[in-house]
């Protein structure tokens, strides 16, 4: 089964995607396993096919080792991750050709820790990727920008399997923006004018400095303006879902209709 990690900052529209990516895909011929593996969510608005809250019970490590919300999710992570090969088997045996993975609010319980590295190595028996969901709201000035690059990067770095870029919450942004943001990414000159008109002193230097990195931050794909919401812009994503993953046939954007 092949795998889509969907990863991206707290409230970017993870689960969105995975509810209505899922429901896009599978309107499109595809057998999709929906799978949770945030251990802290609450409630869900898809169902799950697998659902990590079965192995783990952040309310109860909290209870049992007096714990925070935080420390408890991290014990939750760490536990889910000795368990990926059960958990792989339980899925595998479901038999479905694609598996979309939702991953917890807080990026750096899943990227950032065991978890992250085990289930990029091992879980399930196919390729696997990640869809960066990076979020527009955040990104609308050169230092969000920049900072959103570098995160994403980490995450790259971190888990070092196939990733795709993608923006989300396009519907919330004007269009001239969008442009913009497009071309901060690949033309590193007007992202440098925009440092020098919206910042001074420090942040200025900050900027300055941080932005010569992205030539670098850049070798990863240009992010696809997507609305998880809209549906927007999912042609272009499963166009390079198919294309990372081999997914059947090229998608072609005439199946898209
Ligand atoms: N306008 C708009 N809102 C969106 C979009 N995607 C998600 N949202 C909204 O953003 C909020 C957070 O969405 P979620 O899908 O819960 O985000 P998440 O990344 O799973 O959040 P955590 O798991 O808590 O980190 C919700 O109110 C969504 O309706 C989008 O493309 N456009
Ligand atoms: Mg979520």
């Amino acid at each position: 089964m092949k795998v889509i990690f969907l990863i991206g900052t707290a409230g970017s529209g993870k689960t969105t995607f995975v509810k209505n990516f899922s429901e896009w895909i599978e309107s499109k011929g595809v057998d999709v396993a929906r799978i949770n593996l945030d251990p802290g969510v609450v409630s869900l608005p898809y169902t799950a096919d697998f659902d990590v809250r079965e192995y783990v019970n952040t309310e109860k490590i909290m209870k049992d080792l007096g714990l925070g919300p935080n420390s408890a999710l991290t014990v939750a992570s760490d536990l889910i991750a000795v368990k990926v090969h059960e958990i792989s088997d339980e899925i595998e045996e479901m038999d479905y050709e694609i598996a979309v993975v939702d991953t917890p609010g807080q990026i750096e319980l899943f990227a950032f820790r065991p978890v992250g590295r085990v289930f990029s190595e091992s879980f399930l028996k196919g390729p696997r990727m990640v869809i960066y969901l990076f979020d527009y709201t955040l990104m609308l000035e050169p230092l969000g920008f920049l900072s959103s690059l570098y995160l994403s990067i980490s995450v790259y770095a971190s888990l070092a399997i196939p990733q795709l870029n993608v923006i989300n919450k396009v519907d919330l942004v004007e269009p001239r923006l969008v442009r913009r943001i497009s071309e901060w990414y690949s033309n590193p000159l007007t992202l440098y004018e925009a440092i020098r008109k919206y910042y001074k002193g420090e942040k200025l230097k900050l900027g300055q400095e941080l932005s010569k990195a992205l030539p670098m931050l850049s070798s990863l794909n240009k992010p696809i303006p997507v609305s998880a919401l809209t549906m927007e812009g999912f042609v272009d994503v499963y166009s390079q879902v198919t294309r990372i993953l081999g997914t059947g046939e090229e998608f072609s954007q005439e199946q898209a209709v």
